[in-house]
Order: C-alpha cells, then structure tokens, then sequence
C-alpha cells in the first residue's frame, strides 16, 4: 500500500524537492498529502504549491505556548491520515506530546554525523574539531533534540580548504540522497522503528545506522 505522507519544514525546502523528485520518479511508493510550515515566506510552500500539494501555514508566533501550536499542528496534520512524517528543516522544537503522537513514524534530518554535533552551526564545530569526516544523519525523532534512534548516515570527507559554506554544500548533496532513500525505505517497510533498535530487512541496525557509500 501506498503510504502517506506529511512534510514539515521552516525555509528552502531543498530536502523536500529530492523526496518529490523521487516520488515523481517512482523511487517511492508513497504519496506527499500535504507540506506545513511555521513561515508564511517559506520557499518550500512554493515548491509545493507547483506540485498541487496542500500548503499549509501555522504560525508559532500567533500561538500562545509550543503546546497549544502543536495541538494545532497535530489537528491540521491528522486530517492528512500520515503514515509519515518528515522534518525537512523545521526549526521549531517539539513537545513530547507531539513526539509520542507520531513515535515510530517521524524523521528529521541533521547535518552531522549524529551523536557528534547536535544542535545548531554544526560545520563550523567540525572544521573546528579538525575532524577528517563530516555528513549529515536522517533519525527518528524522540524528545531527545537530535537524539533519537539513527536510521541512515551518508558522510563527506573534509579537506584542507573546506570552510563552513563549503561544506554545508557538499553536506546538502548528500542530504539529498539519503532522506529520499529512507523515506523509500520506510515506505517499503524496510526500514522499520522497533523496541529494540532500527531494523532494516528485519535486521537491527548498528546504532550508528544504516552506512550510505559514496557510490550507493
Ligand atoms: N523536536 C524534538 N522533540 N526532537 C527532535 O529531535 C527535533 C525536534 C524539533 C526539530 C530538528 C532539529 C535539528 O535537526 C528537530 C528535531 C530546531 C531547534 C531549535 O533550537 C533545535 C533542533 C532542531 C531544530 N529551535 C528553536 C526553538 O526554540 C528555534 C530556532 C529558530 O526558530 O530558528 O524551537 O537540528
Ligand atoms: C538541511 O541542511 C537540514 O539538515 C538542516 O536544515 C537544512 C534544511 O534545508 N536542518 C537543521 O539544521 C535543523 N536544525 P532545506 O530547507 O533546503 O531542506
């Protein structure tokens, strides 16, 4: 069965083009019922709205507590039916209300190679660690900010001459594979959240999750 989906997002929406374009490619067996965002300037809505998907726009500020947003978020999400929910750059963090309404079934992706970096600038914290390797981390999201159990990893080196915008941009690249192909997976049920860890084909996963290579 086709699953549904509903991505949530603050800004660009780059993330969100690469799962469309995957689903408009039949990579994944799944269906966008709607994109919601936090901005009513988000270019992700336009993106959207181009491709007849529901742009919705809830703004936190017009809320007078994060709970009472995410009461209405979760309100306007559900008359979707999602099977899925996608973080694609959606900046705003979430009640553990709003967490356990869709536990097992929402993904964020992170631009460093989870447990290292959670929180915000995490390219310049990289270069400035002189670590060798960087990417970016597709999870499921727990009340843990970042924290949540690994599902797919795709990594980049750092060279010499690598600053943070540079990075950011080779990161992006690989965000640009990864999300897709584990929104495949979980749409095929391949890729599945478990009491005991992450299983892909039934099989747990390391806890650093399932490892993209660069060729993949
Ligand atoms: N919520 C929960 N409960 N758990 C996670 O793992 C979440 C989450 C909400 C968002 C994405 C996340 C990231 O990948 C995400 C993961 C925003 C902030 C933040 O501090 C932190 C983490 C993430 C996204 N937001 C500020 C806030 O007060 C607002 C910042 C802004 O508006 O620009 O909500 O990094
Ligand atoms: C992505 O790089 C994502 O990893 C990052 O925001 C960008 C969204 O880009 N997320 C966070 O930093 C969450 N704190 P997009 O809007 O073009 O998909």
């Amino acid at each position: 069965m086709s699953k549904r989906i509903v991505v949530l997002i603050s800004g660009s929406g780059s993330n969100l083009q690469a799962i469309m374009d995957a689903i408009d490619a039949s990579q994944i067996n799944g269906r966008i019922e709607a994109v919601l965002s936090n901005k009513a300037d988000a270019f992700g809505l336009e993106r959207a709205r181009k491709a007849n998907i529901p742009a919705l726009i809830l703004k936190h500020t017009e809320f007078e507590s994060r709970e009472a947003f995410d009461q209405a978020m979760i309100a306007k999400i559900d008359e979707y039916k999602p099977d899925l929910i996608v973080l694609a750059g959606f900046m705003r963090i979430l009640t553990p209300e709003f967490v356990r309404h869709y536990e097992g079934r929402m993904f964020n992706i992170h631009p460093s190679l989870l447990p290292k970096y959670k929180g915000l600038h995490t390219h310049q914290r990289a270069l400035e660690s002189g670590d060798l390797e960087h990417g970016c981390t597709v999870h499921f999201v727990t009340e843990e900010l970042d924290g949540g159990p690994l599902a797919v990893q795709g990594k980049v080196s750092i060279d010499m001459d690598d600053d943070a915008d540079s990075l950011q941009q080779k990161v992006h690249k690989v965000e640009h594979r990864i999300y897709p192909l584990a929104v495949e997976w979980f749409c095929a049920d391949k890729l599945q959240w478990t009491p005991e860890g992450v299983k892909f084909d039934n099989t747990l996963l390391p806890a650093s999750g399932y490892q993209l290579e660069s060729g993949e």
